[in-house]
């Protein structure tokens, strides 16, 4: 498999935690996001996904998946332990709400597009239009993460939810939210962090990363 990501995307990040904790080996394909206006843009990723986003994951037999949520749910369909949703269906759709609430609640919001266009065309304040969503998304996390919060955001196991979290927590911090207004995020952040899977998986310790 080749998972085709840029270092410092959350959303690859997330493909990046499931791959190790599913124990799945994959060739890393860097698509610099930055340099040269954007490697997304080019050609040859527009044909991999037409979103130009990462992360896409091309899979041993050529065909290629996209979208962050659903290549972890075929991961977790396709490889079966550990498992990333609970089995008990109430747990299942709230690790799935957490998941939502990052994947389509935040982070689109704080993508380079957005952020482009705000600063650019609009000529507001990029940063501080980010920061406001990023904190309001972040703070609804934490209100449903305390209802069902064990050693991780959805009891006891690690599940898809925490995948999510570990990367949109940096993406906080990274836009000036301040963690300790976050307190259960941030303790099960910590408690993510203890894990190889996790720890393997962050941006600076990826071939692309910039220091
Ligand atoms: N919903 C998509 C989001 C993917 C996405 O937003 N990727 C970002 C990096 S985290 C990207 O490629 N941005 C490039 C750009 O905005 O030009 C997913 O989960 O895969």
């Amino acid at each position: 498999m080749k998972l085709y990501n840029y270092w410092r995307s959350s959303a690859s990040w997330r493909v990046r935690i499931a791959l190790n904790l599913k124990g799945v080996a994959y060739e890393y394909v860097p698509v610099n996001l930055i340099a040269n206006g954007g490697e997304q843009h080019g050609e040859a990723h527009r044909a991999r996904n037409p979103m130009r986003q990462v992360p896409a994951l091309e899979l041993d037999d050529g065909r290629v998946l996209t979208q962050s949520v659903a290549i972890v749910e075929w991961l977790d369909e396709t490889f079966a332990t550990p498992a990333l949703l609970p089995r008990d269906p109430y747990l299942r759709a709230r690790a799935r709400a957490l998941v939502e609430v990052v994947n389509s609640g935040i982070q689109p919001l704080q993508n380079l597009e957005p952020q482009r266009y705000v600063r650019e065309e609009l000529k507001g304040d990029a940063t501080a239009w980010t920061k406001h969503f990023i904190g309001r998304g972040m703070q609804a996390l934490e209100a449903l993460a305390t209802e069902t919060a064990g050693a991780f955001l959805v009891g006891d196991e690690v599940s898809f939810a925490d995948v999510c979290l570990v990367p949109q927590m940096f993406a906080a911090r990274r836009f000036g939210v301040d963690p300790a207004t976050l307190p259960t995020l941030a303790r099960i952040e910590a408690a993510c962090a203890a894990l190889p899977a996790f720890e393997a998986a962050r941006p600076e310790r990826q071939p692309d990363a910039v220091p």
